[in-house]
């Protein structure tokens, strides 16, 4: 049975450390903020200009770039929050966030870890020991050996029992590290000598297993809260099939592939799964959806995610305030109680990646940086026009959140929030998104986990340069001159009626209206 430290003496924390960067430290801060808990934020050497820095109360050195010596000091972070009287530590996500340990060295300084228990960290991440815990619990997994298979022979019985195509896993994996697809006995001795060694380079540790393989199914988690009073809640899916080699680029809420019935299914095996392990605060549990709606667990992620969003711009609530509050030991409300879904979000995330050359890292200066706004579009940004993207950490600067009604509104309003977005000075992966919304399949919702990788493969998604405007700046500024004088002129309704379409004189208006855009009247 898991051990449970039981309710916390119910209280309010004063402050709290991040221990983390980038934008999620940024969420955090915002919420700390409007809770009136005071921030703390750690930060390595090239972060020291960063915007968690800027938009702290209080900023503390960690060491130098790479992180093991700044964002992995587990107990110098411990130690520093102790120093600086906080509260709590927030992990953000990467980082310690997922490490059992970390958790343990927080409780036994006295100091809040903002996430689940460390024995929930820690049977969540063996993949064989999940597995087994959540068959115990009647949380459907897919069908295959609940132990890893030691040599080739005992892999070749196995696969015959689960019937080709198998699929190969890490037992201490995740993440697709590991894992090899086989479609018959011809090709089991090389893809397990394959995974075996992939696996004892990427884990420390040879153990394999077997899984019956699912043809092209969806990425579908659920998003959980569990308090310490014994309540466990479902707050429904998120859609994140589209990945580009085990990457997540894009995330919905709710699924296309969910209705009211499947989403009370899933939901319940969630909230079993996570009460299962003894689990609180905020976490995903991720399943696999095959073509027939039925659902498999894969694992659980016991931090908050990256694509967090969706979930709040559906369901209206705060999850790291819900984290906050559940760390401080309050009970979930009655606002948890059956939570639906209302309306449609779109998260597309934004990496310092070049889609032109094979996503290879685009660091640099950015030089411009134009975020979009207006009804329904949330930014989530890390950095601000002027810093300096590194190679130290991940690649990914922001994220562009869009809510609307349905989903058809909801990608016609991404679209036009990346119609606003401008960066300059570093490459990213803007254009793919671009490219997605001309896709007929995105448009439909047919999505599976494959299906990014193909389409790359398949030259199928030319990444789309924003709309070229002819470099002629000072016609630009002329007609924008014009077009303000005009308008003062005739009291605001301009010159007169839209040229007709295609004519020469609308496509240079339309070039110079573009121009200004591009550069700003203030560059
Ligand atoms: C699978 C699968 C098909 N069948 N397991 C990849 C990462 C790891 N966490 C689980 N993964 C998969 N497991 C069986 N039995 C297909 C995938 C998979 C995948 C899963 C989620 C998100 C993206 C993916 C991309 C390729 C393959």
């Amino acid at each position: 049975m898991p051990t449970s430290p039981g309710p916390p003496e119910p209280r309010r924390f004063r402050k709290v450390l991040i221990a983390n960067r980038g934008e999620i430290a940024v969420r955090v801060l915002r919420a700390l903020a409007e809770l009136d808990i005071r921030s703390a934020v750690i930060y390595s050497e090239p972060d020291r200009d960063g915007l968690p820095v800027l938009l702290s109360d209080e900023a503390y050195p960690i060491g130098p770039a790479p992180s093991r010596d700044s964002y992995l000091r587990a107990e110098a972070i411990v130690e520093l929050a102790v120093r600086i009287g906080a509260d709590a530590i927030h992990p953000g996500y990467g980082f310690l966030s997922e490490r059992a340990e970390f958790a343990r060295l927080c409780r036994e300084a006295g100091v809040a870890f903002i996430g689940p228990p460390a024995e929930a960290i820690a049977a969540m991440g063996s993949k064989t020991e999940s597995r087994r815990r959540m068959i115990a619990a009647g949380v459907p997994v897919v069908p295959g050996g609940d132990s890893p298979v030691g040599d080739l022979e005992a892999a070749a019985e196995a696969a015959v029992g689960i019937g080709y195509p198998v699929m190969i896993k890490a037992a201490a994996g995740g993440g697709g590290k590991g894992m090899r697809r086989v479609d018959s006995a011809a090709e089991l001795a090389s893809a397990f000598r394959a995974a075996r060694s992939e696996a004892a380079a990427s884990f420390g540790d040879d153990a394999v297993y077997l899984e019956r393989c699912l043809v092209e199914p969806r990425h579908v988690e659920i998003q959980v809260l569990g308090d310490h009073h014994g309540r466990v809640v479902s707050l429904g899916e998120r859609e994140c099939s589209l990945q580009r080699r085990h990457q997540k680029v894009v995330e919905e809420s709710p699924s296309p592939a969910a209705g009211p019935e499947l989403r009370a299914r899933m939901g319940e095996a969630a909230v079993a799964a996570a009460a299962a392990v003894g689990y609180t605060n905020a976490g995903t549990v991720e399943f696999l959806l095959d073509r027939d709606g039925r659902f498999y667990f894969l694992e659980m992620n016991t931090r908050l995610q990256v694509e967090h969003p969706v979930t709040e711009l559906v369901t209206g609530i705060d999850l790291v305030a819900a984290q906050l509050r559940i760390a401080q030991g309050e009970p979930l409300g009655p606002e948890f109680d059956d939570v639906r879904p209302h309306g449609h979000a779109v998260e597309v995330r934004l990496y310092a990646e070049d889609p032109f050359r094979g996503f290879a890292p685009s660091p640099g200066r950015i030089r411009l940086l134009r975020l979009p706004a207006g009804p329904g579009v949330r930014n989530d940004c890390g950095v601000y026009e002027g810093a300096e993207v590194t190679v130290h950490y991940d690649p990914m600067l922001a994220k562009l959140i869009v809510w609307a009604a349905d989903r058809p509104r909801a990608l016609a309003r991404l679209g036009r929030a990346l119609g606003e977005l401008r960066i300059e000075g570093i490459q990213t992966t803007v254009p793919l998104y671009r490219a997605l919304l001309a896709d007929p399949d995105f448009l439909a919702g047919r999505l599976d986990v494959g299906m990014l990788d193909r389409k790359l493969a398949a030259g199928e998604l030319r990444p789309r340069e924003e709309p070229e405007a002819p470099d002629l700046p000072f016609i630009a500024a002329a007609l924008v001159h014009f077009e303000r004088s005009n308008r003062l002129a005739t009291g605001g309704a301009g010159s007169g009626g839209r040229p007709a379409a295609g004519s020469r004189r609308g496509e240079w208006r339309r070039a110079g209206r573009r121009e200004a855009l591009r550069r700003g009247p203030w560059s």
